[in-house]
């Protein structure tokens, strides 16, 4: 058991210069906190520095680890120490001065049962100080790009400086999180909207390093990869990947029906022949959106509606306006815009699908 509730956990890499400055800090400006420093045996002696300081101070503590595995999986194995000592609010620091001490009190007030607490520096109040032009634009188009694709709300989706509550780790697998570098923050944040935790910000001013090295140069392209992976993983993305499969299965099953049925109908009717590509339309499209409603309902959604009829009818319902949004949106492409027919098509069939996707989504298949 610690003795207080809430574990400040530092990853260190080489940060000789900084960690016993960045304690007494961390002691000065704040409240109720024990400090973890994760150390991945650190060549710089880091590791030696903090065990002295933690023989001395019963607050601090030092994890160390044989080799560098990375930010994630130093903080993963941090926070699970954190777990198995009983504490209740876990925060996640640079030691390199980056994130400031005197913001800890607002973050850890900030965070509570339901809600992760960031410190923001893209929030009003917030800012970034001593970066160049050009770290500043990767870093703001970064958070921008991430925030876009994941659909995190929260101003900064790649801050570092977090406060979690145990709920959290206790709703999560710590050992399933994928990022082992600096992806990690960003898959923390995306969990924890998942998983119904309210996100919160606090700004922070945001200094860079004085003392010690970077670490994050070559990581970037690993951190990108992994936030597409993500990205694909998504549940509403592998949704939609299904839907426009159904979607385009049920285009050809459009066509092959009808051509017989229309022959059919000419050899079993005698009505004018337009009338009767109409009518054969109307019954292929029919047959195409049931058999669209059934692979989207065993598949897409798997839905568990035990009244099927009027989830059935949604569905018609829901592809009948479609089929008008379809339309009208060619129009106002060939027509008002007066583009070619290609294009007409294509933004059309885009413009319905999306239309489809989301009512589908959000009311046909709605729990
Ligand atoms: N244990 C451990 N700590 C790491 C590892 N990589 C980075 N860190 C630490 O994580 C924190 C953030 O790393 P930084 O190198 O400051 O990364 P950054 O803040 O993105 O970049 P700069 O501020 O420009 O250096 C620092 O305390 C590092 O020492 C790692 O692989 N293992
Ligand atoms: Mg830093």
């Amino acid at each position: 058991m610690g003795t207080e509730k809430n574990l400040i956990v530092i990853p260190t890499y080489n940060e000789k210069g900084n960690i016993k400055k960045i304690i007494d800090e961390i002691f000065n400006k704040a409240d109720g906190v024990d400090i973890l420093v994760v150390d991945d045996s650190s060549p710089d002696g880091t590791g030696k520095i903090v065990e002295e300081i933690a023989k001395k101070n019963k607050k601090v503590h030092l994890l160390n680890r044989t080799k560098k595995e990375g930010l994630g999986r130093a903080y993963v194995a941090g926070f699970k120490w954190g777990m198995s000592k009983g504490y209740e609010k876990f925060i996640s620091m640079d030691a390199d001065f980056s994130h400031p001490p005197e913001a800890l009190n607002p973050l850890i007030a900030l965070c509570d049962d339901q809600t992760v607490a960031i410190g923001s520096r893209y929030i009003r109040g917030g800012r970034i100080v001593g970066w160049d032009v050009k770290r500043y634009i990767n870093s703001w188009g970064a958070n921008f790009v991430v925030r876009l694709i994941l659909a995190i709300k929260a101003k900064d989706a790649t801050a570092g400086f977090k406060c979690y509550p145990l709920e959290f780790f206790k709703s999560i697998d710590l050992d399933a999180i994928q990022a082992a570098g600096y992806a990690f923050q960003v898959e923390m944040l995306l969990l924890a909207q998942e998983n119904k935790f309210k996100l919160k910000e606090t700004p922070i001013i945001f200094k860079d390093r004085v003392t010690g090295e970077s670490k994050i140069s070559g990581e970037l392209s690993k951190s990108a990869k992994l936030v597409f992976k993500l990205f694909s993983q998504k549940k509403s993305v592998r949704q939609f990947v299904k839907f426009a499969i159904v979607g385009g299965i049920n285009t050809l099953v459009d066509w092959v029906v009808y051509l017989p049925l229309r022959i059919l109908l000419q050899n079993l009717v005698s009505l004018d022949i337009q009338l009767i590509r109409q009518i054969a339309k109307a019954l292929s499209f029919v047959v195409s959106a049931l058999s669209s409603y059934y692979m989207n309902r065993k598949w897409t959604f798997a839905s568990k509606e035990k009244k099927v009829a009027v989830e059935a009818s949604k569905f018609m319902i829901v592809a009948i306006v479609g089929l008008l949004i379809n339309s009208a949106a060619f129009y106002v492409v060939t027509a008002y815009l007066d583009w070619i027919e290609f294009y007409g098509l294509v933004i059309a069939t885009a413009v319905a699908m999306f239309w489809n996707f989301f009512v589908n989504k959000n009311w046909t298949f709605k729990k």
